[in-house]
């Protein structure tokens, strides 16, 4: 059913080369502080050693998929699969980058419904397994570059987030995309208690029509070749590999076309952190610390991990720079 189309997002040198990294010892300090302190809460402990009662569960069984491989270039260095699926951010499963791993077992993503709706000719449900299961899916490496300033190079399994909102045909009043993540507190734990850090449920992001139509905009059904563990946004997620990792929101179910500009969790919590575009800018430090470079999470430990320079649009300017023409990008950070 899904049309497929090989698409351009090539890995520079750089990014997988590990002599083009740097060593920064002023910030990995730095990192170390802010590492710890995630992106604006602290733990909440005794919620958290309620949970922790449970921490022998099993984790959510994954299986292989059905997806086409992408070109790998020379020297290519992906994040370990176990990194990408211990050190997380998902708020409504803990705040700490272990939680989401360690409470994945609150998440029961099948069945899962993801509704595309709103400025739309014609709205649709997807039963989001029936399209796992029947069709090819795509692999892209990206890299992955958290708002926080560490960064991963990751294998997703997907489809183009154009080929779904194509399908819904949107009106000429569709000016943006909103996305919503799963409001259920029985399956994400941290809605309904401190555990998720105090933030308002369910997650929110958004896009604006251009941006979600472009071709590197992503639908994660899978990682490392198989469906995505609980953790990673179980059982599809959005992919926005030029943006900050906040935008690539986990366990969707809503895809609304809207005509003004939706709300989005970050940029409602901390409006002067956290921007609606939040494009990778390594020129605009975040008001506490610096954006220029970042600490890559590969072999090794995950606070000694090699720092490097954060490039603009996190490498994808050549793809992603036309859509931000004439904008100021401090002012629309
Ligand atoms: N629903 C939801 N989506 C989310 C988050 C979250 O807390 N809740 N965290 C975001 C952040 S800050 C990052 S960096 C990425 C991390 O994705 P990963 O854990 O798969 O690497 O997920 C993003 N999507
Ligand atoms: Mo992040």
């Amino acid at each position: 059913m899904l049309i497929k189309r090989r698409t351009a997002h090539p890995l520079t040198e750089q990014d997988v080369t590990p002599e083009a990294v740097y060593q920064d010892r002023r910030l990995i300090l730095k990192g170390l502080g802010l590492g710890a302190a995630t992106l604006v809460f602290p733990t909440q402990a005794g919620v958290l050693d309620l949970l922790r009662g449970k921490e022998d569960a099993p984790q959510l069984a994954t299986r292989p998929l059905n997806s086409k491989p992408a070109e790998r270039p020379a020297n290519l260095v992906l994040t370990p699969e176990e990194k990408a699926t211990s050190y997380n951010n998902f708020y409504e499963l803990g705040t700490d980058k272990t939680d989401p791993a360690r409470n994945g077992h609150y998440l029961k993503p099948e069945p899962w419904t993801l509704k595309v709706e709103g400025e739309v000719a014609k709205p649709f449900t997807l039963d989001v397994w029936d399209l796992i299961n029947k069709s090819e899916l795509e692999e892209r490496i990206y890299r992955l570059r958290c708002v926080e300033a560490w960064s991963m190079v990751l294998p997703w399994n997907g489809i183009s987030l154009a080929e779904i909102i194509r399908r819904a045909e949107p009106t000429s009043r569709a000016k943006f995309v909103a996305f919503e993540t799963l409001f259920d507190p029985k399956q994400l734990p941290g809605q309904a208690s401190s555990l998720g850090g105090g933030i308002e449920y369910p997650y929110v992001e958004g896009l604006r029509i251009d941006e979600a139509m472009h071709p590197l905009s992503f639908l994660a059904m899978g990682l490392y070749g198989k469906t995505l563990p609980a953790q990673n946004g179980a059982p599809i997620r959005l992919v926005v590999p030029w943006k900050y990792g906040f935008k690539s929101i986990k366990s969707i179910v809503s895809i609304r076309l809207v005509e003004e500009m939706p709300p989005t969790t970050w940029n409602l919590l901390a409006p002067n952190e956290y921007g609606f575009y939040a494009n990778v800018n390594p020129q605009v430090d975040h008001p506490r610390w610096s954006q220029a470079s970042e600490r890559f999470i590969g072999e090794g430990g995950v606070f000694g991990a090699k720092r490097q320079p954060t490039l603009m649009f996190n490498g994808y300017g050549d793809e992603v720079a036309s859509l931000y023409q004439g904008m100021d990008l401090r002012q629309w950070y």
